[in-house]
């Protein structure tokens, strides 16, 4: 019998988890020049790895992964996967994976660090004492509003905001799709968030900074009165059980859109089982006439458990979901 090994270190953030490969890719599934291009190279060539740490009998439906690799361009190169792909940038994994190889004693404890993911360059700064990253904090890459879009659900005209915040973000009311976001209610989410994605990358939206086609990767519902609540459907169906940061960041810039959040100002924004993350833009540009805005996220992530998996050459029922 031939065995394979990945080791890897989880982490949760915020109840999320970041399982964090350490050790087993291939150095050759890993070539390229970035981050965005080693991630490809890893999506056209081993994607089965990412299937097989994701999904069933080794994860979960709504297990959430993070690939550090070595650059030249930053202190750390990290791209992101789930169950169904890949994301270009992720909030909870970052906090995730900073925190882990920082407290593993894979990354020289620096309070401050550049890490370059596939989306691009983002400014870190953690906040360590005796050895524990007691606060992770990242300033995300530029993140502004590509519009709105009214689309129709159940016969019903449904408007969704279009963000751009390292991932595309549909951001709805959670009333206008009929769910609230109470925690036990979280799962109920799931369809019509997956359904209004469908219809939003359908219409096809355009990046008004690249000129881009869209394609929203995450539907993020809002609402809750006062407080900032949020809850977060990506991939196929996974419910982000943090408040999610790429998420708080879309929400920051609409906030800020609609000029109900100066900079410098403060929101904490709550997800799914009541943790939550803290932000504020710090600062603002314009990129082809739209408002460009750099949020800052902070949030806390602790490990649960390091990792060998086996991959045994006589185990052939592979990986799979059973959504
Ligand atoms: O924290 O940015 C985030 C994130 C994206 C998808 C799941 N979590």
């Amino acid at each position: 019998m031939q065995r394979t090994e990945f080791i890897t270190v989880d982490t949760h953030t915020g109840g999320e988890p970041t399982r964090i490969v350490l050790n087993g890719i291939e150095a050759d599934t890993l070539t390229g020049e970035t981050v965005r291009e080693k991630r490809d190279r890893f999506a056209a060539t081993a994607d089965d790895v990412r299937k097989l740490l994701m999904q069933e009998p080794r994860g979960h439906a709504d297990m959430f992964g993070a690939v550090p690799v070595p650059t030249d361009r930053a202190d750390l190169g990290v791209f992101f996967m789930d169950t169904d792909g890949y994301l270009n940038m992720c909030g909870h994994g970052l906090i995730g994976v900073v925190t882990a190889l920082i407290e593993q004693g894979e990354l020289h404890e620096t309070p401050e660090l550049t890490v370059e993911t596939p989306a691009g360059l983002v400014d870190v700064t953690a906040e360590i004492a005796d050895g524990v990253v007691r606060r992770v904090a990242f300033k995300n890459v530029d993140s502004y509003v590509c519009g709105t879009i009214t689309v129709e659900q159940d016969g019903v005209p449904v408007e969704a905001r279009i963000v751009y915040s390292g991932n595309y973000f549909a951001v709805v009311d959670a009333d206008s799709l009929g769910v609230t976001l109470d925690r036990e209610d979280a799962t109920q989410c799931i369809d019509p968030a997956l359904e209004l994605r469908r219809a939003v990358n359908d219409a096809a939206p355009e990046d008004p900074v690249t000129g881009a086609r869209v394609t929203v990767s995450a539907v993020e519902l809002t609402g809750g009165g006062d407080s900032d609540r949020s809850c977060v459907v990506f991939a196929d169906g996974s419910v982000d059980r943090s408040p999610c940061g790429t998420g708080t960041c879309a929400r920051l810039t609409l906030h800020h859109a609609d000029g109900d959040l100066a900079i410098g100002e403060r929101v904490e924004v709550t997800g799914p089982v009541g943790s939550t993350f803290e932000g504020y833009i710090s600062e603002t540009s314009v990129a082809n006439g739209v408002t460009v805005t750099s949020p800052v996220v902070s949030g806390t992530a602790h490990i649960t458990g390091e990792h060998t998996f086996y991959r045994t050459d006589d185990d052939t029922l592979g990986s799979f979901t059973l959504a």
